[in-house]
C-alpha cells in the first residue's frame, strides 16, 4: 500500500518528466488538454433507439455532422471575436445576442441557436416505450389551453407544417393561456431577446426527416408523437412557471 504521501511523490515524478509536452502529442491525445468552448453532448439513448419514428441514420447524421457543425462554427466564431462568451452559459448568450459583437453576431445567432435546439431536442426524446402522457399539471394545463391533448396535437403539428422552410415549432408557457404555441425561422428560439426557453420543441428542417420521410413533414411529425418525453416536458413546464 502506498501512502497518500507517496503517492502525490509519485505522481509529481511522473508530472516532472512530461512537463514538456511532445510536439507529437496532439491535444486530442493528451488527457490534461481540455476542449476550448462548447462540445457536443452525448445523446441520452442509443442511435438506433427512436426507430422506427427516427432512424439511427438520421439519427447518428443530425447528431455528429449537423448539431457538431453548430458546436464547431460557434466555437469558431467566438474564438475569433469574442473569447470571453466561451465560457458563459449558451442560455446567456442568446438571451443577449445584442452584446455579441456585430461582426459574428449572425454565426452566433444561427451556430450557438443550433447548438441550444439541438440539445433541448436530443432531451425531449426517448424511446417509445418509455415515452408516456401528459399528466398532472401539464395535463391541466393543455386542457385549459387547448381543450384536448388531440387538439394540442393538431395545432402543434400545424404550426410545424406551416414553418415555411427550416425552422421550429414550440410550446411555450403563455400569457392569457398557460401554454402557447409557437414557431421560428432557422435556429432562432424563445430565449433570443429575452424569452423564456420553451418547454417542447420539434426541428422541422428537412436534415430532421428527409432520409426516411423524404417530403412528408406531416408524417414525420405525426410519428415523432411516440418519441416524445412527457416527463421531461412536465419538468420543463414546472422550471418555466418558476423562472
Ligand atoms: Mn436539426
Amino acid at each position: 500500500m502506498f501512502t497518500r504521501r507517496e503517492i502525490l511523490r509519485t505522481a509529481g515524478a511522473t508530472a516532472a518528466a512530461f512537463a514538456v509536452p511532445s510536439i507529437f502529442a496532439t491535444a486530442a491525445a493528451r488527457e490534461d488538454v481540455k476542449p476550448v468552448g462548447f462540445t457536443l453532448p452525448k445523446l441520452p439513448y442509443d442511435v438506433a433507439a427512436l426507430e422506427p419514428s427516427i432512424d439511427a441514420e438520421t439519427m447518428t447524421i443530425h447528431h455528429t455532422k449537423h448539431h457538431q457543425a453548430y458546436v464547431t462554427n460557434l466555437n469558431a466564431a467566438l474564438t475569433k471575436d469574442a473569447p470571453e462568451l466561451l465560457k458563459k452559459p449558451i442560455e446567456q448568450i442568446l438571451a443577449n445576442l445584442k452584446d455579441v459583437p456585430e461582426a459574428i453576431r449572425p454565426a452566433v445567432r444561427n451556430n450557438g441557436g443550433g447548438h441550444w435546439n439541438h440539445s433541448f431536442f436530443w432531451n425531449i426524446m426517448t424511446p417509445a416505450e418509455k415515452s408516456g402522457a401528459p399528466k398532472g399539471d401539464l395535463l391541466k394545463a393543455i386542457e385549459e389551453s387547448f381543450k384536448t391533448v388531440d387538439e394540442f396535437k393538431k395545432a402543434f403539428a400545424d404550426a410545424g407544417m406551416k414553418r415555411f422552410g427550416s425552422g421550429w415549432a414550440w410550446l411555450v408557457t403563455g400569457k392569457e393561456k398557460p401554454l402557447a404555441i409557437v414557431s421560428s425561422p432557422n435556429q432562432d428560439n424563445t430565449i433570443m431577446d429575452g424569452g423564456k426557453a420553451p418547454i417542447l420543441g420539434v426541428d422541422v428542417w428537412e436534415h430532421a426527416y428527409y432520409l426516411k420521410y423524404r417530403n412528408l413533414r406531416a408524417d414525420y411529425i405525426k410519428a415523432w408523437w411516440n418519441v416524445v418525453n412527457w416527463d421531461v416536458v412536465a419538468a420543463n413546464f414546472d422550471a418555466a412557471k418558476k423562472g
